[in-house]
């Protein structure tokens, strides 16, 4: 088997890429280690910044997220009992999306499946070789049986446990690992959203996160220590926690059946550089932040719209610099949203240093009070173009 770029991962990263590479010309070939059904499922992200959705209307991918997705021009912060709002089209002149990953992720097969691409769902790439040469070989297995995918470039977009960034030999990286002493336990619920928009709520209890999928689905989350276990929350339990944690006065949470429970581990990881030989790393197998500041799926994206572009440059102009330029490129970005994944885990997590929670407070009410704090909030979590 060959072709021109082989692919592994179909999350969101993957399968955009081989989309946009087609929209171009360019041939390639995804492998997937799960099922159609499984990945169109996996509960994740829910925001997609300004820029990422001009993303995906630019590629033809937009229509069901402008009919169907929700724009959201600010978000609110609570604390203390109080509630601040921060206005991103009055701040920043930008807004955000609410459109689920798995959405995105169903129109990116569907749309690939329909023009002829290749997905191969069940292919787990074991081993990448040859990186340094001019013609890698991805080994995979599928049904049983070993096989080989030749091609000219590597695109590992296989995500955080993937084998992609564990194929870049041990000298040639540098990696930034932070492990937060807190994970997310997040829920999603049968019921209309309790408010228009997302509630981010930091109380001594812990912090919480009010989101939605719909008009009739929420998206809700809580901070809990790192070793729960999601099955001793009991839904009651949840709900109680929640209502507790996001209290107004006037304000009520609504509950209903509790339909997905997971728990995630909040951590800040980067690999330096996220290019090695023709072996390219995009999306979260290179770096992964805490999602307190919504941004892993908007890095993925905007990760591949660089080397989708620079093997553009090079198929049809014959130009290697931007392929060249990519690991630089894309680390601008990555770095400017590690920094503020952490400063927003940072800034609403409860910790047991009686110090860093009453610094937090101080900030809180600095952001309330201040037109240019609040700005840099908004400016980081619209996304910032042309990074
Ligand atoms: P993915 O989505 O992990 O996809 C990688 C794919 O590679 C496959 N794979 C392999 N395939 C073949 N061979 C192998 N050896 C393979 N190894 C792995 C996997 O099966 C999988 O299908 O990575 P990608 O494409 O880089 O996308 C990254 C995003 O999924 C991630 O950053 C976001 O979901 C993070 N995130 C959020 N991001 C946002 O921008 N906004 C949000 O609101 C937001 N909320 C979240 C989040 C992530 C969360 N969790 C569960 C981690 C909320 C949560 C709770
Ligand atoms: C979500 O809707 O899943 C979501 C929203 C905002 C975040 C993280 C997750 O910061």
């Amino acid at each position: 088997m060959r072709t021109r770029v082989a692919i592994i991962g179909a999350g969101p990263a993957g399968p955009l890429l081989s989309h946009m590479l087609h929209l171009a010309g360019i041939d390639s070939v995804v492998l997937e280690t799960r099922d159609r059904a499984y990945v169109e499922a996996r509960q994740r992200a829910g925001v997609v910044e300004h820029g990422a959705a001009e993303l995906l209307q630019r590629v033809g991918l937009g229509e069901r997220m402008e009919r169907e997705g929700i724009v959201h021009s600010g978000i609110e912060l609570r604390f203390s009992g109080h509630s601040h709002r921060v206005d991103f089209t009055d701040l920043c002149g930008r807004t955000v999306r609410i459109w689920a990953q798995t959405e995105i992720v169903k129109d990116l097969v569907a749309r690939r499946q329909a023009d002829g691409g290749q997905i191969l769902f069940g292919a787990q790439a074991t081993a990448i070789e040859d990186a340094k040469g001019d013609r890698p070989k991805v080994h995979f297995v599928r049904k049983g049986s070993h096989q080989v995918l030749e091609c000219d470039y590597v695109a590992a977009c296989d995500g955080f446990h993937g084998i992609g960034r564990r194929s870049l030999p041990r000298q040639a990286v540098r990696t930034f690992d932070r492990l937060h002493p807190f994970s997310w336990l997040g829920v999603l619920a049968d019921v209309a959203p309790s408010s228009d928009e997302l509630i981010y709520a930091r109380h001594e209890r812990g912090f919480a996160l009010h989101s939605l999928r719909s008009e009739h689905v929420s998206r809700l989350y809580l901070q809990v220590p790192n070793d729960t276990d999601p099955a001793q929350w009991s839904d009651e339990r949840i709900w109680d926690e929640l209502s507790e944690r996001m209290a107004l006065p006037g304000w009520e949470l609504k509950q209903g059946p509790i339909i997905d429970k997971s728990l995630t581990p909040m951590r800040s990881f980067v690999t330096e550089p996220m290019s090695h030989g023709r072996l390219y790393l995009a999306g979260d197998t290179a770096h992964i932040v805490p999602p307190t500041g919504a941004k892993g799926l908007n890095l993925a994206l905007n990760d591949v719209s660089l080397p989708a572009q620079a093997f553009i440059a090079l198929y049809t102009h014959g130009d290697h610099e931007p392929l060249q330029e990519y690991s630089n490129t894309a680390l601008r970005r990555v770095w400017r949203a590690e920094h503020f994944s952490a400063w927003m885990t940072h800034l609403l997590h409860t910790f047991e240093d009686a110090f860093e929670n009453r610094l937090q407070h101080d900030h809180l009410e600095f952001l309330a009070s201040s037109r240019a704090a609040s700005t840099q909030l908004a400016e980081n979590y619209t996304g910032i173009p042309h990074l």
